[in-house]
């Protein structure tokens, strides 16, 4: 798998606000936030997309959720609540080819999350 984006952050080759780090895991700020809180986790592992996770995976993947939670927490959000969100492919909206969990919160959100209704769910 060739190398994206966020293997440079994990490897500091480029700058990231980043709220937390771990042996596994890294929780940084999303360049381009689309919620007042709105923050990225990845696995120091690169794995492209979910299609790519295996069962050998199953722990870690489990554990970005344990990290999405505590960040939540520590910015406030969690009471509220906030939306975690993977993408995965062009019809889910990737763009990074290394998974990540977003996390978005600190407004109330909209459901669902495409703009044009599909017509047959018209
Ligand atoms: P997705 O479309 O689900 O693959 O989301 C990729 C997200 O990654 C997108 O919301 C913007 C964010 N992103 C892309 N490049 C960078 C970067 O260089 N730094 C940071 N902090 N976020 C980035």
């Amino acid at each position: 798998m060739s190398e994206t984006i966020f293997t440079k952050i994990i490897n500091r080759e480029i700058d990231a606000e980043i709220l937390y780090e771990d042996e596994q895991a890294l929780a940084f700020k999303d360049i381009n936030p689309q919620a007042p809180v709105h923050f990225l986790v990845i696995p120091k592992k690169a794995i492209a997309t979910i299609n790519d996770i295996t069962k050998q995976d199953r722990e870690l993947v489990g554990h970005l959720s344990v990290v999405a939670a505590k960040v939540a927490d520590e910015m406030g959000i969690a009471e509220e609540g906030y939306r975690t969100v993977m993408n995965c492919n062009e019809f889910g909206g990737q763009s990074v080819y290394h998974i990540h969990l977003h996390v978005l919160g600190g407004k109330l959100l909209g459901w669902p999350p495409y703009t044009d209704k599909p017509k047959n769910l018209e």
